[in-house]
């Protein structure tokens, strides 16, 4: 049985405690390492650590930093099966997915801020009476990043590299659920060399050490990603202390089919918005709304796709559909089908757990499910399931679609497929999210604003707004004259 460590001051070290949280892999139920329950010492360790990290980091030039960061990338490629594996095991997800998204995501993040560190700038402002003004943008000082599980490597990385890049010290705080490739990724800072205390990784549960992190008083700005029940958590804990807060949460997308789209494009658009990850990425489409005239052929069609994707042992090369993460997400997704039925739907495929034969048969795996018959202000569409879970509705007119789109508390993502520009021009500005993709999906330039509104969180991460949340703008006026 393998033991996780956290990495506080350039070290590996076991929690303070000796107290470890089992691992389990999601594919065979079976435990098979353990992560550091870490607490309040081990917090105080790398926060120690961190302020030590920071005086030297921040005085780095952004060249150096860069280099770093680039060295950081090139260490995940060279072990990018070995982690895509440890991805796949820890998470459940096909490795295939592993190797194509995650873990080619987390090294372009890295090597995209570490480009960005040395295209960053700042304004400046003339005053027709004889003053300049610039702004200094001066790295925050010790920052806390909590990531999720569903893109567990991929996510971790979008927070540290922007934090990093920008002058900070970062302590990271990966999911309990799927600490492994953090793990690893420490395994990697320590040996290309990252100066010590300038990324401190600390292991464990979120209402524990998440907590502890987000209240310490010398962490100077938090980077959520993860449930809005938790976000609300962290940001009551974090707004009284005037923290600097960005909250990616939850969503409840639509994908908004209409007659004149390429029909072919957006069934197979909708099938990957809707089960990409098993569901689990908060930028999938959960409420897939169809125009009437091309309803029945539509839903076939999807239903008629959904049924062929191979759910199964995430290590076939075959395998679409994998695990989710856990046996209480599994339960969670399994009572919110339950309740889809109760409120009238129709399950129309999938609606059960899946036991593949072999060694995978009592892993917890969902079959892609597909309800119809639910208007849109039921919980169902309306509550975030964050699983392979999607619903069908018919609607009669553009407005009427804006509306069902636009009838949830989330407010991240949305796709429209038409071929008609003004109509998506239209809905483009009409809707609430803070995405929308026209004939794509999860189609990701790494320099624009991510992010949602509503209960979807606050603030935007990306480009030069990471950079800007990362770093406290000062503004200087000199008077000439
Ligand atoms: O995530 P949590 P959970 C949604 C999805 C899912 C639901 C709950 O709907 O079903 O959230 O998932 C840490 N202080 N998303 O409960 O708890 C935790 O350790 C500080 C959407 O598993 O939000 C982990 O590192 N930190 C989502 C991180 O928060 C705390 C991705 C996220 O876990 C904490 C995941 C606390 N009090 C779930 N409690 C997305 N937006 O992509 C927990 N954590």
């Amino acid at each position: 049985m393998m033991d996780i460590q956290n990495y506080i001051g350039g070290e590996l070290r076991p929690p303070a405690s000796g107290r470890y949280l089992d691992n389990f892999e999601p594919a065979t139920g079976e435990l098979y390492s353990r992560v550091p329950s870490s607490d309040a010492s081990d917090l105080e360790a790398a926060v120690d650590a961190a302020q030590s990290g920071f005086l030297a980091w921040s005085q780095t030039p952004a060249e150096e930093r860069s280099r770093v960061m680039l060295s950081l990338a090139e260490g995940i490629e060279a072990r990018a099966e070995e982690l895509a594996l440890a991805e796949s095991k820890d998470n459940g997800k096909p490795v295939s997915l592993a190797r194509t998204l995650d873990i080619p995501r987390a090294s372009a993040n890295l090597r995209f801020f570490a480009a960005a560190a040395t295209q960053f700038f700042s304004e400046s402002h003339q005053m027709e009476m004889g003053a300049i003004n610039y702004t200094l943008r001066q790295p925050t000082g010790i920052v806390g990043t909590i990531s999720p599980w569903n893109l567990p490597l991929y996510l971790f990385t979008w927070k540290i590299a922007p934090a990093l890049a920008a002058g900070n010290a970062v302590i990271a705080k990966p999911s309990e659920l799927t600490p492994m490739t953090a793990y690893l990724f420490s395994t990697i800072c320590r040996d290309v060399g990252l100066p010590a205390g300038v990324l401190n990784v600390v292991h464990g549960e979120g209402a524990v050490i998440g907590q502890r992190l987000v209240e310490h008083e010398r962490v100077s700005s938090i980077s959520f990603t993860g449930g809005t029940v938790t976000g609300r958590a962290v940001a009551r804990t974090a707004a009284p202390m005037f923290k600097k807060l960005s909250l990616e949460l939850g969503g409840k997308n639509p994908t908004l089919v209409f007659a004149d789209a390429v029909f072919e494009d957006a069934v197979e658009g909708a099938v990957r918005a809707a089960f990409s990850n098993q569901g689990e990425i908060c930028l999938c489409g959960s409420r897939i709304l169809v125009e009437s005239s091309i309803y029945e052929r539509f839903r076939d069609a999807f239903v008629e796709r959904v049924s062929t994707l191979l759910v199964g042992d995430p290590n076939a090369s075959s395998t679409q559909q994998g695990a989710v993460v856990s046996e209480a997400h599994m339960n969670k997704i399994l009572g919110c089908i339950e309740l889809a039925r109760e409120e009238g739907g129709t399950v129309l495929v999938g609606g059960e757990r899946v036991r593949p034969p072999g060694r995978c048969e009592n892993g917890w795996f969902v079959a892609p499910t597909v309800v119809e018959g639910l208007g849109p202000s039921c919980r169902t569409n309306r509550e975030e399931i964050f699983g392979p879970v999607v619903t069908l509705m018919p609607f009669d007119t553009e407005a009427q679609a804006l509306d069902a789109a636009n009838a949830t508390d989330y407010g991240l993502a949305c796709s429209i497929w038409s071929q008609d520009i003004s109509r998506c021009h239209r809905l483009a500005a009409g809707i609430h999210s803070g995405l929308v993709w026209i004939n794509t999906w999860m189609l990701r330039d790494l320099r624009t604003p991510m992010g949602g509104m509503k209960q979807s969180g606050v603030g935007r991460e990306g480009g030069f707004e990471a950079l800007r949340f990362f770093t406290e703008p000062k503004n200087v006026c000199i008077k000439y004259g």
